[in-house]
């Protein structure tokens, strides 16, 4: 049999820049800012860190608009900023995967300025530009092209008066969407892939890269009741052409090279079955996908404002789903948070009492499944949702849009900071809490969103001074895949399905057996009688207990060999 793919054992980090480390006082956070905390990472034990987009970019979603793919936004510092940066992940064994945004650019991007120009221009078909609906007066509602809602709230068209035709963007009016039908499209995103590559980088994290092939005819999408816009996912998630796009990809970017490299998509709305075409490797489209389906348990489909707790068992069942579906063929990725959701420590777990428990619990469950963890800022030091009361505070796109548009469908601001405060991307986003000291250390200038106020009693320092660190729990879980192959390839079986606050499952290979049993709740939980013994391992709790019974937030993985 083919040898395991090197991430089998890997683990990795996702950086959001802005909110990491701010070498300059601009508030800001920055690469050199990255490069001086390498230590930090290295000794958690990552192997891959994820940066979040750094190019030249205006920012309207903090990079995911970018104006050109081969600057480094002096924002965040300069060119040889970057390839210190590079050099000194690489120094520690670590590799560097780079944000792919290539299914929109910015509308500061010059091929988009060309492309609105007027209607003849070489850079027209690069996106897609529509006529008004027939019979209705251009840039009046019901003009658009479709009905299609964008992401951020709104049409997804923009009426542009200079042509007198809309263009398509799902995310904001900034970020218009490439046209992939289009084969010079594509062979430009190719060429700057291999001009990263050739820079050195190790990889690439594709955003929304199941969106890139679109039904050419744009059929209108289904409006929910009550609603306005249609969702027009069916049309653009995993299109008609998205394989093929994928595979193109790969042979143009990948084939010459042989080196340990790492594609991971994201994938909102893949399922099982679209993820299993996606990393077969035999197909040569990607090396695992960033599914949805667990981040969306706890919402109204399509309207995440809309939240209720998550049922422990929606969870175990599509996480088993999952794991079961990409046992054979290709490979999970697996994460509970990053820079566009919450903090799963608020979300899932206690952010009060049992913040050590609930986040090692946590961290426990999910490094213990089959695939490849991704560890988001943050979440190694147990950092918790941002605490913001005021709209003031907020920054995101996504975030301002939804209030502005709460208020004037007359939900009362004080729902609408309860939900923010419950779901908005902020959440995550707020600065690194390196220390105790004025803005936690992350800056010594004005911090660009406020930090949480908590960082007095939850920092780095703070955490690597305490008997219960967290982060040095992550390193114990990150050593154990490192070391232990039934924790990398081991198959997975789901115990006890039905439990309401049990996740306990069985790791093995060969002879070799883990359990992992989960308290998922405050209160202390008998276990049924065949998961009690066996050698343990770790656990989040420092004296061995009553075998029989988990503690509150209690975690263990025993070895049962
Ligand atoms: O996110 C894609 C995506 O699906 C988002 O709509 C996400 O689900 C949403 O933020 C949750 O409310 C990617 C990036 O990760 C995100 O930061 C970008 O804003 C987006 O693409 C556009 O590039």
């Amino acid at each position: 049999p083919d040898r395991p793919a090197w991430w089998t054992n890997a683990v990795a980090y996702q950086i959001y820049p802005r909110s990491f480390a701010d070498s300059t006082g601009s508030g800001t956070g920055d690469l050199a800012g990255i490069t001086g905390k390498l230590d930090y990472l290295a000794e958690l034990g990552v192997d891959v860190i994820w940066l979040s987009p750094v190019h030249q970019s205006p920012q309207f979603d903090n990079g995911y608009d970018i104006s050109n793919y081969r600057k480094i936004d002096t924002l965040f510092g300069s060119e040889e900023d970057f390839d210190d940066l590079l050099d000194g992940i690489h120094a520690r064994g670590m590799k560097l995967i780079m944000d792919l945004v290539v299914n929109h650019t910015s509308s500061e991007h010059e091929a988009f300025r060309e492309s609105a120009a007027t209607r003849d221009n070489a850079e027209r078909d690069s996106y897609w530009w529509r006529d008004p609906r027939p019979g209705f007066e251009p840039g009046e509602p019901g003009a658009e092209p479709n009905n299609w809602g964008s992401h951020f709230g709104g049409s997804a068209w923009t009426y542009d008066p200079v042509t007198e035709q809309y263009y398509l963007h799902l995310f904001t009016p900034q970020q218009p969407d490439l046209n992939w039908e289009n084969p010079r499209v594509r062979a430009r995103v190719h060429t700057m892939m291999n001009w990263w590559l050739d820079r050195g980088v190790d990889g690439f994290r594709m955003d929304v890269i199941n969106f890139i092939s679109k039904d050419p005819a744009l059929p209108d999408g289904v409006v929910e009741p009550g609603g306005v816009w249609g969702d027009g996912s069916p049309h653009f998630t995993s299109g008609p052409r998205i394989h093929e796009f994928l595979q193109e990809m790969r042979r143009a970017v990948f084939a010459g090279r042989d080196g340990d490299y790492l594609n991971v998509g994201e994938t909102p709305g893949a399922t099982v079955d679209q993820a299993l075409l996606f990393t077969d490797p035999h197909r040569g489209e990607l090396d695992m996908v960033f599914q949805f389906e667990h981040v969306n348990l706890d919402q109204r489909p399509g309207n995440k404002w809309d939240y209720r707790d998550l049922d422990l068992r929606d969870l175990k069942t599509s996480f088993n789903r999952w794991q079961r579906g990409l046992a054979e063929t290709g490979w999970n990725s697996l994460y509970l948070g990053n820079h566009d959701q919450p903090r799963h420590l608020s979300r899932f777990g206690d952010d009060g009492v049992y913040r050590y428990e609930s986040a090692t619990l946590w961290a426990t469950l999910l490094h213990l499944h089959r695939g490849t963890p991704y560890v988001y800022q943050g979440e190694e030091l147990g950092m918790t949702n941002a605490g913001f009361t005021s709209i003031d505070e907020y920054r995101d796109v996504e975030s301002l849009n939804y209030y502005a548009e709460a208020l004037r469908r007359g939900t009362g601001a004080k729902a609408a900071l309860r939900a923010l405060g419950a779901m908005s991307r902020d959440n995550a986003r707020t600065p690194m809490q390196w220390s105790g000291q004025r803005h936690a250390g992350f800056t010594s200038g004005t911090p660009w969103i406020p930090v949480n106020a908590n960082y007095p009693a939850i920092n780095a320092e703070a955490d690597l001074a305490s008997d219960r660190s967290i982060y040095r729990y992550y390193q114990r879980l990150i050593r154990l895949r490192h070391e232990s192959p039934v924790v990398a390839l081991g198959d997975f079986h789901l115990l006890d399905p039905g439990h309401p606050v049990l996740y306990a499952f069985r790791r093995s290979r060969g002879d070799q057996q883990f359990l992992v049993t989960c308290n998922v709740s405050a209160d202390p939980l008998m276990l049924p009688s065949n998961l009690g013994s066996g050698d343990l391992i770790l656990g989040n709790y420092t004296d061995p207990g009553n075998p029989h019974q988990l503690r509150p937030w209690e975690a263990r993985i025993m070895d049962i060999s």
